[in-house]
């Protein structure tokens, strides 16, 4: 795929080093490359780039120059820019000067090129289809694993990777963010987050439902969490800060606020949890996710990926967030 190259190239002079440097199982080459390849080595900076990959991979494309494992060792030792935290310390020894380039290689890929906004866009839509079956089937559901199964077979039959471990959490069970799903489904709230991969590429969205009928109350907390992350999204655009909208909406949660106990949102791509995060400038292109929670005697969770656009942000998970009774 060889994405962002040229720019790579220029930075990698800039920087005064010999290459920019990840391994087959990171998600910098994934996202480079287009796919991992186990147990192979990269280097960004050369006319072109140069992969050491094992026999045993079928994975040839003339963009790239395929080097021996001992051409490998040699660039090993040259002065490499690298993400640390992708580095062994076993790897480490048989290295020379490294530098540290993660917050380049992280900013490089907030930002979404054209192809990269679909991939995304198409694991989104399965989760609203997803979900929009499990509505339809509910009856046939008796317990959280059910409606996990169901997730994970939906992956199945559709090719689709699982971004992470779906979360099912019913009734009081609700109150544990990353419930671990074991439960009967039972009366009260039921909070849903799933993630689907297609190319390489999440989906994060979570929608909570309410089995039964609520009261009152129930109404007016899901209604504050909902009312939480439409104020976000409104705000959401070019030239803040994911804190800045956090902070907003603890302000907004007033003396709940104790009860809103993770980040408000994240930026999702090859990873489900990428950069931007909170502290990254936001800037046109960047996908990222906007979820309040609230969790006391029951919890409530809404999520959505949202597209950032030059003034304001357009919703990639479009599942309707009308407090649905089941
Ligand atoms: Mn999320």
């Amino acid at each position: 795929m060889m994405r962002k190259y040229e720019k790579i190239k220029d930075y990698v002079k800039e920087k005064k080093v010999n290459y920019l440097f990840c391994q087959g199982d990171d998600n910098f080459f994934k996202w480079f490359v287009g796919k991992n390849i186990s147990h192979s080595l990269l280097f960004l900076g050369d006319e072109k780039p140069l992969l050491f990959k094992s026999p045993l991979e079928t994975f040839n494309d003339k963009n790239y120059d395929l080097i021996s494992i001992n051409k490998a060792k040699s660039l090993l030792k040259k002065k490499l820019g690298v993400d640390p935290s992708e580095i062994s310390l076993k790897l480490k020894e048989k290295m020379g000067a490294v530098e540290d380039c993660s917050d380049y290689m992280n900013k490089l890929r907030s930002v979404k090129e054209p192809d990269e906004l679909n991939f995304i866009r198409k694991a989104c839509s399965h989760g609203d289809k997803c979900i929009s079956s499990i509505i339809k089937d509910f009856k046939g559901f008796k317990t959280e694993k059910d409606i996990e199964r169901y997730i994970r077979r939906y992956a199945l039959e559709n090719d689709l990777g699982i971004a992470f471990d779906p979360i099912v959490a019913s009734g009081a069970n609700s109150k544990n963010a990353h419930h671990d799903n074991k439960g009967k489904i039972k009366k009260g709230f039921l909070v849903i987050d799933l993630g689907f991969v297609y190319k390489g590429y999440c989906s994060d969205m979570t929608r909570t439902f309410y089995v039964g009928t609520p009261n009152t109350e129930d109404v007016v907390f899901y209604n504050k969490v909902l009312e939480a992350q439409e104020k976000a999204i409104q705000d959401l655009k070019p030239g803040i800060k994911l804190k800045k909208l956090e902070d907003d909406t603890n302000e907004f949660f007033g003396k709940d606020k104790k009860y809103f106990i993770h980040s408000l949102g994240h930026g999702v791509g090859v990873e489900v949890h990428e950069e931007p995060f909170k502290q990254e400038i936001l800037e046109k292109n960047m996908v990222v996710t906007i979820e309040p929670g609230l969790y006391k005697k029951q919890g409530v969770r809404i999520e959505d990926v949202m597209l950032i656009g030059d003034k304001k942000s357009t919703f990639l998970t479009k599942t309707t967030k009308k407090l649905l009774l089941l």
